[in-house]
């Protein structure tokens, strides 16, 4: 657990002595989309149909706009606050060549978030840059999601299956998602049937989440525009499977760069992490992503 209480106060709660937990580590390392950082460094973000703010202070984190009882139903699990990254981070560091990775990006905790998101955001992000993505995610929420004022402000959540079901191709792709939009549509409508009357387990987002990370990475690649990179994308950052090695540009030049993995496919690239970090995967891709893009590494 890498907080010691928390304190609920007139504006949200107060969650006391967070370890491993800075804002710019968790928000720019490619896990999420939905965040932006304000002038005073604090960080706004809309998850979970809610919009809160969170700001260091001390060795505090301050979340503004909840209580605790949406702290204890949401946060604390969001956040992954019940995990020791600490130790994650000792075992990672015993590789020396990780090492570095893991100083740099010491802050890195990976964010539990809603698969069907997840599923939706990753598929926008196939050979596309994230400010793109972003872009594209803030469309989609303002045109078919719910709005939520914060501090006299709108923000728009990510809409439900049942909603963004209502969208036709040429929407989705004049929302600034290209060529993905015929996926887009094709994934949410096997999504929305299974949750009608036409229920399949195979599109059923819990039972895959249920699935052990094999069978997981597998069963995601039946929607269209899901391919093993983003399989592993959704279900690292949305399904709790720490096994998973999304490979892509960035992930590749840093194995190359401190493994001299040998210059073949990504696949062999995905296998050659999961049997050197194992079941801590996720993190140690994370790390490796975060240090390789902020650091613009080339090999
Ligand atoms: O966290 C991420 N890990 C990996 N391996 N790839 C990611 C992450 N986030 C993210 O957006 N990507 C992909 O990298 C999407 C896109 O293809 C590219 C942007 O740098």
């Amino acid at each position: 657990m890498d907080f010691t209480g928390i304190k609920e106060f007139e504006k949200g709660v107060i969650v006391e002595n967070v370890k491993n937990f800075e804002l710019p580590h968790i928000f720019d390392c490619g896990q999420c989309f939905r965040w932006n950082r304000q002038e005073n460094s604090n960080y706004i973000g809309v998850a979970f149909g809610k919009v809160i703010e969170v700001e260091r202070r001390n060795d505090d984190l301050i979340i503004y706009n909840t209580n605790e009882e949406e702290f204890n139903k949401i946060w604390v699990h969001y956040f992954d606050l019940n995990r020791d990254y600490g130790k994650i981070k000792e075992v990672l560091s015993e590789d020396p060549l990780l090492k570095s990775s893991v100083e740099f990006g010491y802050g890195i905790r990976l964010l539990k978030q809603e698969p069907f998101e997840i599923v939706i955001s990753f598929i926008i992000s196939a050979n596309n840059r994230i400010p793109m993505i972003k872009r594209a995610i803030e469309n989609i929420s303002r045109a078919y999601g719910t709005p939520v004022e914060y501090k006299g402000k709108i923000y728009y959540t990510f809409p439900e299956a049942e909603k963004l079901h209502e969208a036709e191709t040429e929407d989705i792709e004049a929302l600034g998602t290209g060529f993905r939009a015929k996926y887009i549509i094709d994934t949410v409508d096997k999504i929305y049937r299974s949750l009608k009357e036409d229920y399949k387990k195979e599109y059923d987002l819990n039972w895959i989440k249920a699935q052990d990370d094999d069978i997981c990475h597998e069963a995601l690649q039946i929607f269209s525009g899901i391919g093993p990179k983003v399989a592993d994308c959704i279900m690292l950052f949305s399904m709790n499977k720490y096994s998973a090695f999304p490979v892509d540009v960035w992930v590749k030049r840093a194995m190359q760069h401190f493994y001299l993995a040998p210059d073949v496919s990504l696949k062999k690239i995905r296998e050659f992490g999961r049997n050197k970090f194992g079941k801590l995967s996720g993190f140690a891709q994370q790390y490796l992503f975060y240090y390789a893009r902020e650091n613009n590494i080339n090999v």
